[in-house]
């Protein structure tokens, strides 16, 4: 363990190799910077106090890093950083994979799950320290060329699961020649999670798919989670031997979704890698060369692997085998991913939790206290805390909204939406041109052509052109619930791990979805 003076950090940030370092603060911090695991879990500026753990416990493999969800002090992936009351931060950044942060009473310390690695560490001002580590991230793990980002329609935020063949053909129809550069095909394609084959509802196959879509002139993206499969999959069940376990051999579990219980593939096993190697290289054969890769988290939950090596290194190199398999030319989107192992490797990488068509459900808030569970507000606020990563490589704030017919934001939140998307310079939305009312589809349209000026005041609020925008409506986490009311969440916790709850929610959901296509 290196001990380190704040004397000797206060004048000049510096690079320590260590595996464990711990810098003594020279007075009580006033906010701590919490960095979250994954695209979806969150990161913000909040006091330094622990939170309550989110719920439900079920989804935590799938929202943050399981193994230190239940760290009785603050903690965070990679890097932490804290706000002294004269405004200035000190921040400690690991330069490698494996490795967090944390604050217990006034030391900040960090720790590498592997080797003695690299740490920079820096006081001073926020914006200067946090663009002098990313530099160096840059430099050690590389930086993705940056061409500007394509402009993308995606089905996921209108249809969901519904989509069919026919029905995204009347989409690209419609599209007409809004200016989108990709239309990108996600969820509800495939036979199942594991099974990446065209399902019923795409009889035509994936490569008509992706010709119909390059015949309106644009790239195909098509999405899909290579690194997990459901129980129920034909991978799972016929090579149950390739997923990941834990030391007492049972399966490391990846969450739960799709009415199911996830499991991850064990990229160090060879057969594994030809695997899925080959399936990159299929969905390059159909024709797509933009690629929504996700639930990438699966490859680095801990776990015993054939090749024993530091989680995140593994996972590393699974996304290096990828890249290599979808080729240079490819445009490599990664979300559900753990951020750090990414830079280098992918083009874009997803850095918040998903949107929605509404801005934050109480039930999530309070009673789970999730800020990782899809909603706008979760969405922004995550955002608004991760743009230091833009040089790294394109930052993708999810998709935007003009729509107002099947939507419950209010204007002044989609244009909130739109804003957070002009700043990452990331466009994309699923709104369906059916949907849009005259004037909402000209906004879309210059949106899309827009390049405004960008100048950010503070924290949360920036200039874009003329206009000033504040971005803290959205920063704030909710009261933490105390008494009956926090009694209550831990019931409504508690009902959210029954698989039973679960699978009735999917099929509650499955009904909303249908009438939300009759609405086409
Ligand atoms: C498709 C979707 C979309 C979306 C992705 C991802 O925390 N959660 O339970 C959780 C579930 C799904 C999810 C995000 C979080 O969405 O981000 O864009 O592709 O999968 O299923």
């Amino acid at each position: 363990m290196v001990h380190l003076p704040f004397s000797e950090i206060q004048a000049k940030p510096k690079i320590i190799k260590a595996r464990e370092l711990q810098v003594e603060l020279p007075s009580q911090p006033i906010r701590y910077y919490r960095h979250g695991w994954q695209s979806w879990s969150l990161a913000a500026w909040t006091d330094p106090t622990p939170l309550p753990v989110q719920k439900p416990a079920i989804f935590h493999p799938l929202q943050l890093d399981a193994e230190h969800v239940h760290k009785k002090y603050l903690n965070g992936s990679w890097l932490g950083a804290v706000e002294f009351a004269d405004g200035n931060v000190l921040l400690l950044g690991a330069l490698s994979t494996d490795s967090n942060v944390s604050l217990l009473q006034n030391q900040l310390s960090g720790q590498s799950e592997a080797d003695e690695i690299e740490w920079f560490i820096g006081f001073g001002q926020e914006t200067a320290l946090f663009e002098e580590y990313t530099r160096h991230l840059g430099n050690r793990l590389g930086k993705a060329k940056k061409n500007i980002a394509p402009r993308v329609w995606c089905s996921w935020y209108s249809m969901y699961y519904a989509i069919d063949e026919p029905i995204l053909h009347k989409i690209f129809n419609e599209l007409g020649d809004l200016p989108f550069d990709v239309l990108q095909v996600d969820d509800g394609w495939q036979v199942d999670i594991g099974d990446w084959e065209a399902n019923k509802k795409f009889p035509s196959g994936m490569k008509a798919l992706a010709e119909k879509i390059k015949s309106t002139g644009r790239r195909a993206g098509l999405w899909l989670a290579p690194l997990i499969a459901t129980r129920s999959s034909k991978l799972f069940r016929s090579h149950s031997d390739w997923f990941l376990r834990n030391d007492m051999g049972h399966f490391v579990s990846a969450g739960f979704n799709w009415g199911e219980q996830l499991y991850a593939l064990d990229t160090t096993n060879p057969d594994v890698t030809s695997w899925l190697f080959a399936l990159i290289k299929q969905v390059r054969d159909w024709g797509f060369d933009y690629l929504k890769l996700d639930f990438l988290y699966g490859g680095a939950l801990k776990g015993k692997r054939h090749n024993e090596m530091p989680r995140e290194a593994a996972y590393r190199a699974a996304l290096c085998l990828m890249r290599k398999a979808m080729g240079a030319d490819a445009f490599f989107l990664a979300c559900g991913t753990p951020i750090l192992p990414a830079i280098g490797v992918c083009d874009a990488v997803r850095i918040g939790p998903d949107v929605s068509y509404f801005w934050e459900k109480y039930r999530d808030a309070y009673l789970l206290y999730n800020p990782t569970i899809p909603g706008t507000k979760n969405a922004i606020r995550t955002v608004i805390h991760r743009l230091w990563l833009k040089p790294l490589f394109h930052i993708d704030p999810d998709v935007v909204y003009f729509e107002s017919r099947e939507n419950q934001l209010t204007q002044g939140q989609r244009t909130l939406l739109q804003d957070l998307a002009q700043i990452c310079e990331f466009k994309a939305t699923s709104d369906l041109p059916q949907w849009l009312a005259k004037d909402e589809l000209e906004q879309l349209s210059s949106f899309l052509n827009a390049k405004p000026k960008i100048n950010q005041t503070d924290r949360y609020t920036f200039h874009i052109d003329d206009r000033t925008v504040d971005f803290s409506v959205a920063t704030s986490l909710p009261r933490v619930p105390e008494g009956l009311i926090a009694l209550w969440g831990r019931f409504v916790g508690w009902l959210g791990d029954r698989y039973l709850i679960l699978r009735m929610y999917k099929i509650l959901n499955l009904g909303r979805l249908r009438k939300r296509r009759s609405n086409l």
